[in-house]
């Protein structure tokens, strides 16, 4: 469990962590090198690796450059079975709790279950939630499943107590990448007032204030991906991690 317990220190010492998410479909190569460095220097805390569907990206190439270029913990976010590599540090061991689809809940889990025991890597158990976020989002489509409607903040809250007591490591409160709108506070507030495993939300994140309204709703990992798949705001990751880390910023 060394990563998890990694991210259990950062939690614990910043408040919450910084978390970006790599889509090697959408950051090339050649950006990827200079990318790393300011996340490095900016206080992000590790990677996301992955996506719902990867069409033109080498999983395995992208993982072993950006492990060349980082000491970072790089964490597989994978959108199938074939998105397990023993270049990683650990992978989300995802499991769509939010849906009622067999193959998403548990039967992607066996045959992947075996790779991941051969690539050393660590699993990190994960309860999945999808929260409805205006458009129906990749995630959502590719999942197969209906997503918890965003104004029932009681079902999520069910569902992630659910999924702690059959021994998940993470909930992932999940609104999709390029989500209309964020995870609603109000869920966030409802699943950490009975949860006790830390939350992750990510979806349509794309200002350091979302970002630190989510943590004051008791989110403790953030994850953004698709606003810095622009270079320009490259600037602005630095104000993100000091808005994720509530224990060390002043700001906001
Ligand atoms: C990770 O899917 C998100 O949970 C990333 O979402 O690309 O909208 O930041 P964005």
């Amino acid at each position: 469990m060394k990563i998890y317990n990694q991210l259990l220190n950062t939690i614990k010492e910043k408040g919450a962590a910084y978390l970006i998410l790599l889509d090697p479909d959408k950051l090339s190569e050649n950006k990827l090198t200079g990318f790393l460095k300011h996340c490095e220097k900016s206080g992000v805390d590790g990677f996301l690796i992955g996506g719902s569907l990867m069409v033109n990206g080498e999983l395995e190439s992208f993982i072993k450059k950006v492990k060349t270029n980082t000491t970072l913990p790089s964490i597989i976010f994978p959108g199938s079975i074939t998105q397990v590599s023993a270049f990683a540090d650990a992978i989300l061991f995802l499991s769509v709790v939010s849906g009622r689809n067999p193959e998403q809940l548990i039967g992607k889990h066996v045959l992947a279950a075996p790779l991941i025991k051969k690539s050393g890597i660590e699993p990190i158990p994960t309860a999945y939630i999808l929260v409805e976020s205006g458009s129906t989002t990749t995630a959502v489509y590719m999942s197969g499943s209906l997503p918890v409607p965003r104004n029932k903040p009681e079902i999520a809250a069910a569902t992630a107590l659910a999924s702690e007591y059959l021994g998940m490591k993470l909930i992932y409160l999940e609104a999709g990448s390029g989500a209309d709108n964020t995870v609603p506070n109000e869920m966030i507030k409802a699943v950490s007032s009975q949860c006790s495993i830390p939350i992750v939300v990510g979806g349509g994140i794309r200002n350091p204030q979302t970002a630190r309204e989510k943590v004051k709703s008791g989110a403790s990992i953030i994850v953004t991906g698709n606003f810095f798949e622009d270079e320009n705001n490259w600037t602005l990751i630095k104000d993100f991690a000091s808005a994720v880390h509530i224990k060390q910023s002043i700001l906001i």
